[in-house]
């Protein structure tokens, strides 16, 4: 056994092709085993083997350094620098992260986990070497041929030429990303345009090496070995398998790209009830029948995100453009502008890449683009790099929005209906998860007032979700209190509150700048106190999102104590 006797990745540097070989398969075995049994990004693991064995056998990451492009496919890196039994229980509470984290190892050199980011990483540290005068370094950055269809990219490539950084790219084209790749590179990758690939290459002022084969050890080592002795910036093209040496993953790699665990520790809440991406991905499918002036765009994640569906019914009119946020919101707004009502589907953590596309060509021109935004609050085992924590603060203070977050099925069905013709930019946000209720009707929206019983001294108001934390809550302890939900968190209701002493605020987001923050802003003449629960000023680790909502101190514990502190 080569994996089990491994103590320090310097020790990979001095095996054999034929051992390294023997190692490769050892590691397979055991992520093969290790993940399914765990859960976690699977497919794209299983790609990188042999790549990872021999990046470690050629570089000696005390002094060099490496970048993992979205960070995915760090599981074999860190089983073999120090982190083999920890596999066991990443992205667990407590356990390693499932992506490369400066402060989890020595070997981690950058911390990952949105796309398109490792070859302007790795060309700061680069340049950092350069000018620190030590040649002897080398850089890498590992993409995959969905990271380098980001528009980062092709910044930091725009970059390279007249840089003579000893920065290695490895592309590790696997022709997939979550879902199939899309667009331009995809093309001319699944085509083998392998001259026009190395000129355009070439074109970017990079060395050119490829096709390899990135399962073939033999062939990995001397394109590393030749990369090693040229000075400058190059790339190395591999090809490789997603979930190579695991038939189903083959087959299926979209379905294996992450996994859940094989052994459940605790059954979901409601296993029946569907998930929000999914009951989305419906109401778009009807509300798209009903109103053909409806187009849809994702940003590279249509299964994830449910537009799949609407985009196998309307095929010309939802669209997948690839890991691409700012373009997505831009082509979003040119849409708007011709009469096209566009709906955003994207992650909460993934609409921080288009903040200013949001401003300055949505909401400044107050288009009528609708953000259906997914992953919109604490996200679980994908942890800080993925928690949907920011979009109402940074979306609050944009001007022409409205924010919108449901509690069910039916509030999410009005929202966008709503959104539809509201002529305007609208946002509406849902988590990650269930549903708790759902089923909708095609009704008529009614105007939303709020009516609530006033009989006691407490008010708790949430917004979406958090609301559900708030009922259970009631039924959790003797206390009574009056509760709100609200669906609309801008332009935020004025309510009348002068009866209570005290408020608390809920919800699945930043206090700061948050749901809370605006209703008390919006009701200076509140003499009582205020208490907002939500996420604090602070990067919520990853874990069980049951158990992180009372980290953070917004969950159904947190909400009971905070009611009984409040007598
Ligand atoms: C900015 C950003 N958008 C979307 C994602 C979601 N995402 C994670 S992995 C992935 C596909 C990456 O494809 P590729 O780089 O080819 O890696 P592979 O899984 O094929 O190894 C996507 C879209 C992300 N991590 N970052
Ligand atoms: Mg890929």
């Amino acid at each position: 056994m080569f994996l089990d006797n491994i103590h320090h990745p310097s020790e990979i540097q001095s095996l054999t092709a034929n051992e390294l070989i023997e190692l490769s398969t050892e590691l397979r075995e055991y992520i093969i085993e290790t993940i399914l049994h765990n859960g976690g990004h699977f497919a794209a693991n299983l790609g990188v083997i042999e790549l990872t064995t021999v990046l470690l056998n050629k570089f000696n990451f005390n002094s060099d350094r490496i970048v993992w492009d979205v960070g995915h496919q760090s599981y074999p890196y860190k089983v073999l620098t120090q982190r083999k039994e920890e596999l066991k229980l990443i992205r667990n509470t407590n356990g390693i992260s499932g992506f490369p984290k400066i402060e989890e190892s020595k070997f981690d050199h950058f911390g990952t986990g949105h796309s398109s980011t490792a070859i302007s990483a790795a060309m700061g540290m680069a340049q950092a070497a350069k000018i620190n005068n030590e040649p002897n370094r080398n850089f890498i950055a590992v993409v995959g041929d969905g990271a380098l269809t980001g528009g980062m990219s092709y910044e930091a490539l725009n970059n390279i030429v007249n840089s003579n950084l000893n920065i290695t790219i490895v592309l590790n084209d696997n022709q997939i990303g979550i879902d199939p790749n899309t667009g331009a590179l995809n093309h001319h990758l699944t085509n083998e345009d392998y001259p026009q690939i190395q000129q355009w290459f070439e074109w970017f002022g990079l060395n050119y090496n490829g096709p390899i084969n990135g399962h073939n050890i033999h062939e990995l080592l001397t394109a590393f070995e030749k990369a090693k002795t040229f000075q400058g910036p190059k790339i190395i093209h591999i090809k490789t398998i997603k979930g190579k040496g695991y038939q189903p993953a083959e087959k299926e790699q979209t379905k294996y790209h992450s996994t859940n665990k094989y052994v459940k520790i605790q059954p979901d809440d409601n296993p029946i009830s569907k998930k929000w991406q999914d009951v989305f991905g419906e109401i778009l499918v009807e509300l798209a029948a009903q109103y053909p002036q409806v187009v849809g765009i994702t940003p590279a994640m249509p299964s994830s995100c449910g537009m799949q569906k609407a985009m196998d019914i309307f095929p010309d009119r939802f669209f997948d453009v690839g890991i691409s946020e700012q373009h997505a919101v831009t082509f979003a707004a040119g849409l708007a502008t011709q009469g096209k009502t566009p709906i955003v589907n994207i992650y909460s953590t993934f609409l921080q890449r288009a903040y200013d596309q949001i401003i300055h060509d949505v909401a400044l021109q107050n288009l009528p683009v609708v953000f259906c935004i997914d992953r919109a609050g604490l996200v679980g085992e994908d942890g800080p790099t993925h928690h949907g924590a920011f979009d109402i603060s940074f979306l609050n203070c944009v001007p022409n929005i409205e924010i919108f977050a449901p509690k069910n099925a039916q509030e999410l069905f009005d929202n966008m209906k709503y959104a539809i013709s509201a002529g305007k930019p609208i946002a509406i946000r849902y988590p990650k998860g269930s549903v708790k209720s759902d089923a909708w009707l095609s009704k008529k929206i009614d105007n939303t007032e709020y009516h609530f019983e006033k009989t006691h001294q407490t008010l708790v108001i949430s917004t979406g979700i958090a609301s559900n934390f708030v009922d259970t809550a009631k039924t959790k302890t003797s206390i009574s209190f009056d509760s709100l939900h609200i669906n609309q968190i801008k332009p935020i209701p004025n309510l009348d509150l002068l009866q209570y002493s005290k408020i608390i605020t809920v919800e699945d987001g930043s206090i700061i700048g948050g749901f809370g923050q605006s209703i008390k802003m919006n009701h200076p003449n509140f003499k009582g106190s205020w208490l907002h629960l939500g996420i604090p000023d602070q990067f919520i680790p990853h874990g069980n999102n049951e158990s992180l909502y009372d980290l953070a101190g917004y969950g159904i514990d947190s909400i009971v104590s905070a009611i009984e502190l409040a007598q």
